[in-house]
């Protein structure tokens, strides 16, 4: 269940996306239970690359990484931001445990089912293990990082979801964090690389339609949550990659002219003949650009992990 407030941020920001020209939707509402069901699907996708990759870095180089974090030293807090289902965490965390490294693992979702999930799964999964869960908006709960504890933190940022900020705001996230970290502290972020603009459009356009529905759902939520009446029939999912940007983004392409109501928001709105909104942006970055981003927020990059085929980097960054 939504809180109160919650609900009113996603109508606050609905208001405001569908008020603006060119119209947008935040795609950290795709995560309802159904949205994070379809998440789920996608990463099992034949195209969908990403998952699989940094699940290979992961139970490839789980002892350098361990010796990278120098997990072996002290307790620590272990934050996982955007936990999801902790597939690739749990790799870690049993070779954690088995070298006896002290640490509680905090993960934090805005789903609170996934959270639910993911806490069970390990509690059956690992039963020394200390969890404390934390269900929130991760750019909100940074704030609490600081009154948090004395222990040393690593922060898991993985998936690919740094992504979904774009490059400017991705700085500006990195930024806000170094100012709530301290040193020895350490970030441990999953970045996508640029690479064949098919195999990158093929992620976000899959032969089964599984995206386009993963983006539709939002119109699904919006109905049911702040009596909307879309017609999902009535709108088409498009993703594009532009590779000198490094962006693949989505949209939702109203297929004719038609006008929407929502309740909650005492609102109809206009959508012209294949009108798009749009929905995501999901970023590819290159190692300079990383490591540009890295010095300008304060952090140096330690070590990179990267799969096979250099699709995808898990980069280790330290505050300077
Ligand atoms: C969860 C943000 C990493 O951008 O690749 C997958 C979400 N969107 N397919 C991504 C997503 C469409 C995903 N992240």
């Amino acid at each position: 269940m939504q809180s109160a407030s919650q609900q009113n941020t996603f109508a606050a920001d609905v208001l405001r996306g569908l008020s603006a020209s060119p119209k947008y939707l935040s795609s950290k509402y795709f995560y309802d239970d159904e949205g994070s069901r379809l998440f789920q699907e996608i990463m099992k996708l034949p195209e969908y690359y990403l998952t699989r990759v940094e699940y290979e870095i992961f139970s490839e180089q789980t002892a350098e990484i361990y010796a990278a974090f120098k997990a072996e030293i002290g307790e620590f807090d272990l934050i996982e931001l955007g936990a999801g289902d902790g597939a690739k965490t749990s790799l870690l965390v049993d070779f954690f445990l088995k070298r006896q490294a002290a640490f509680t693992y905090v993960p934090i979702d805005i789903s609170a089912e996934a959270l639910k999930c993911l806490s069970e799964k390990f509690a059956a999964q690992f039963s020394n293990l200390s969890i404390q869960a934390e269900q929130g908006d991760y750019f909100l709960t940074l704030q609490t990082f600081k009154s948090k504890s004395e222990r040393r933190k690593i922060i898991l940022f993985l998936g690919s979801n740094i992504g979904n900020f774009g490059k400017a705001q991705a700085q500006d996230f990195f930024k806000s964090l170094r100012a709530v970290i301290n040193e020895g502290d350490g970030l441990f972020i999953g970045f996508d690389l640029q690479k064949d603009p098919r195999t990158i459009l093929r992620a976000y356009d899959d032969a089964q339609g599984v995206t386009a529905e993963f983006n539709l759902n939002l119109l699904t939520r919006m109905n049911r949550e702040l009596g909307a009446d879309f017609n999902e029939k009535e709108f088409s999912h498009y993703a594009s990659y532009h590779p000198i940007e490094g962006a693949a983004r989505s949209f939702l392409m109203s297929r004719k002219a038609q006008t929407v109501s929502v309740e909650a928001l005492n609102e109809t709105f206009h959508f012209a003949a294949w009108e798009p909104i749009f929905m995501e942006i999901s970023q590819k970055y290159t190692l300079s650009i990383i490591e540009e981003m890295a010095q300008a927020s304060g952090f140096e990059v330690t070590e990179n992990f990267f799969d096979d085929k250099k699709f995808y980097v898990n980069s280790l960054w330290k505050p300077i």
